[in-house]
Formats: C-alpha cells, sequence, structure tokens
C-alpha cells in the first residue's frame, strides 16, 4: 500500500502494554498516525461509541482508511505484510515462529494475567486477595519462559541482532508500570539486557500514563 494517503489511527492509552506495542511497531514502520486516546481509568472502552468500535472493549484498535483492525498480534502481522519495508520478522519459517512465539508469550502467557479486568473479576469473589497474589505466579512462569527463550534466541535483541515484532511485544511488558511492583524484573537478565539495549533506540522509550493528549 502506498503511504501518501494514509490516514491511521490508533485507539490508545499510553502506558498500557497492548496498544504501547502497536505504537512502537508503527514507529519502526515510520507511519504518521493519529492517537486517539481512550481513557481506560475512566472505563471509557465500556462505552457505546467504542463498542462499536472494538466489540472486545479493549485496546488498541487501529483504524487504517476507515478499516478497524483488532488485537496486536494481527496488527503486527498486517503492518508487516501490508509495509515490509522495514523488515519486522525474520526471514524463515522457522524463525519467524520463534519471534511469534516470543510474542504469544507475553500476548497470552503474561498480559492476561495482570489485564485489571481480570484482576477486578477474581476480586468480586476473593475480596482478601491482592493483585500481587493474583498475577505474581502468572506473571513469574511467563516471564521465565520468556527469558529462556531470549537466552536461547536473542542477541543484542530478542530475535538476534534485528530488531523484531517480539521486541514491540517484550518491551511495553517488562517497561509497563505496575510490573516491576508485581514482579522482581531481576530475575530475568536475558530480557533486561535486550530491553536497556531497546531503551536506546528512539521508536522505544517509556511512555508515560500521565501523558494522555
Ligand atoms: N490481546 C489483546 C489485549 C488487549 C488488552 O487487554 N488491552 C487492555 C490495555 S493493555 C485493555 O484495553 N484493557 C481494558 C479493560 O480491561 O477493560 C491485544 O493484544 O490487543
Amino acid at each position: 500500500m502506498s503511504t501518501s494517503r494514509l490516514a491511521i489511527r490508533l485507539y490508545t492509552y499510553r502506558g498500557y502494554s497492548a496498544p504501547w506495542r502497536v505504537s512502537i511497531m508503527l514507529k519502526l514502520k515510520q507511519l504518521q498516525f493519529q492517537p486517539f486516546f481512550v481513557n481506560l481509568p475512566k472505563a471509557e472502552q465500556l462505552s457505546n461509541m467504542y463498542s462499536q468500535i472494538n466489540p472486545l472493549q479493549i485496546v488498541p484498535t487501529l483504524e487504517i482508511n476507515g478499516q478497524l483492525l483488532h488485537e496486536s498480534m494481527a496488527i503486527a502481522e498486517y503492518l508487516e505484510e501490508e509495509f515490509p519495508r522495514t523488515k519486522l520478522l525474520p526471514k524463515s519459517p522457522l524463525e519467524k515462529a520463534i519471534v511469534r512465539s516470543m510474542c504469544e508469550t507475553v500476548n497470552s502467557g503474561i498480559h492476561p494475567y495482570h489485564a485489571s479486568r481480570f484482576y477486578k473479576y477474581v476480586h468480586n469473589y476473593v475480596s482478601d486477595i491482592n493483585r500481587q497474589e493474583i498475577s505474581e505466579p502468572f506473571l513469574e512462569r511467563g516471564f521465565t519462559a520468556l527469558n529462556t527463550l531470549v537466552e536461547k534466541h536473542g542477541g543484542d535483541y530478542a530475535f538476534g541482532n534485528q530488531v523484531t515484532i517480539a521486541d514491540a511485544f517484550l518491551y511495553p511488558a517488562f517497561r509497563g508500570d505496575d510490573v516491576s511492583y508485581l514482579v522482581n524484573l531481576d530475575k530475568y537478565p536475558a530480557l533486561k539486557k535486550v530491553v536497556e539495549n531497546l531503551d536506546q533506540l528512539p521508536e522505544f522509550g517509556y511512555e508515560h500514563p500521565d501523558s494522555q493528549g
């Protein structure tokens, strides 16, 4: 797709892991986009207006020339195929599968267990349990798995020495505000090293939750 007539809007809320992945990928692909802030602390994702845009009532949603796309993994694959000039997946099918497995370890193995909707739901049933008690075992298991994958396949970045979509998934999972108080991130040295390298790149860097437009 030619980039000259693109209208891209990202429904997002800064500092939240899943939409942060997409904003990193858009920047890596050098695609201009307009952020539209859905105030999650005020539950704007549950509004009638936003439910028409994303039936699962979550961010991100990527709107591209009027088409709505959901789920950061599907969006990553779409951006990679549609805008191949900056490659964010390696060449071989096996290497691609390894990178995708890192993304899914974040997307399915870590993120759902510290999502506030999950915590609130459990807390309704077990009122004397705190957030760390609910999330920590899942986060430890997920981060341990990811650390093992990155130890095996990583280099400067999550997969070898080229930035891939795995870095766009790993970075917000590690740098997100609430993560460091839910789990001891020093236990994952391979991840820490990669994240510190990513800190040096302009497309990465901290998205402060107080910096919404
Ligand atoms: N698997 C989804 C996860 C999306 C997700 O859980 N987004 C969170 C923000 S990080 C959200 O919108 N939460 C609102 C809620 O839980 O009500 C993706 O990768 O896009």
